[in-house]
């Protein structure tokens, strides 16, 4: 009976730990903002719209369309990265708030956007 008892706490244990491992790799890879070409309207989408980093935590921005330049730019003029087609940049906030961004090539192609610092 005792013996059994132990092999299902050990079991358990086991099954947590793989359970949290995803968990834990998905935090390491950071916020990321993903830029696609969607051929709808509009035409070019910022994924997620609402993005939630820390104050200097890095923050990836990944260009998926093969052929525009896209860029994420606070409309504060805060940050401003271009990202070349099928690229990834990183960049860092240094500040607390709430940025809405667009993209300083298609201001009116890409949907609203912001990212939360805290
Ligand atoms: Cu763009």
């Amino acid at each position: 009976m005792l013996a059994g008892t132990t092999l299902a706490v050990a079991l358990t244990a086991i099954a947590s730990l793989s359970f949290t491992a995803p968990a834990i790799n998905a935090q390491e890879a950071g916020p990321t903002i993903t830029i696609e070409n969607t051929g709808a309207e509009p035409p070019y989408s910022f994924s997620p719209a609402q993005l939630e980093a820390k104050v200097g935590q890095p923050v990836t921005v990944t260009n998926n369309d093969p052929s525009g330049v896209h860029s994420v730019t606070a409309t504060d003029r805060t940050f401003n990265v271009d990202v070349p087609p099928k690229s990834s940049v990183t960049f860092t906030v240094s500040k607390a708030g709430k940025y809405d961004y667009v993209c300083q090539y298609h201001t009116d192609a890409h949907n609203p956007a912001s990212l939360n610092v805290s």
